[in-house]
């Protein structure tokens, strides 16, 4: 299966929507630019009615259909939509994002990386009242297939432990994630500041 080259493609497509939307929009726009059914969709209607936002999206759409990978969605296992990192400058921070798996089995995603975190891990909020706690996510993040597994604040995320790059609002963070199979699926994250999403950190023991 061809999987392992179109996902080569995807950080290239996205590198070039986010630059985009980060253009125009402030951060909390940037996440409506992810494209994979805005691109599916009729572009001569919506730029019949334009604004200026919708006219750059369209374009970065327009790169991504002109890119060398024509079945962009139908072939990478998940597609990334409003990935999005809390800005830190060191120690711990996390990304967040909705994965979306295009196929008709069940996508494991069992590790992530980034160059920004010497050490990655897929994380779970767990605790109930006033309490809570993150630990590693045993068995990792399972997306039923056609479904989708969302990673936010409070529940599910990919933890970044030790950021020894500054992660400065509107930087794009590159990630990869490896998935059961063996295959790698890479984004790219905008840098948000957040103050949420600071559950304690519990021992792996
Ligand atoms: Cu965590």
């Amino acid at each position: 299966m061809p999987i392992t080259t179109v996902t080569r493609v995807l950080p290239a497509a996205l590198t070039a929507l986010l630059a985009a939307g980060a253009c125009s929009a402030p951060s909390g726009t940037v996440t409506g630019a992810i494209p994979h059914t805005v691109t599916g969709a009729t572009p001569h209607t919506v730029a019949g009615t334009a604004t200026t936002t919708a006219a750059t999206t369209i374009a970065a759409a327009t790169a991504t259909a002109a890119s060398p990978a024509p079945a962009s969605s139908a072939a990478a296992p998940l597609s990334i939509s409003d990935p999005w990192v809390k800005t830190a400058r060191s120690g711990m921070s996390a990304a967040f994002a909705t994965l979306v798996n295009t196929t008709g089995e069940a996508v494991t995603v069992v590790a992530a990386s980034t160059p920004v975190s010497s050490s990655v891990e897929l994380h779970e909020v767990v605790g109930d009242g006033g309490t809570t706690t993150m630990r590693r996510k045993q068995g990792g993040f399972v997306i039923p297939a056609g479904g989708r597994h969302v990673l936010q604040p409070g529940g599910d995320h990919i933890m970044l432990i030790g950021v020894r790059t500054a992660v400065e609002p509107g930087v794009e963070v590159p990630f990869t994630l490896t998935l059961k199979d063996g295959r790698t699926v890479s984004f790219i994250a905008v840098a948000k500041d957040f103050a949420g999403a600071n559950e304690s950190y519990a021992s792996h023991e």
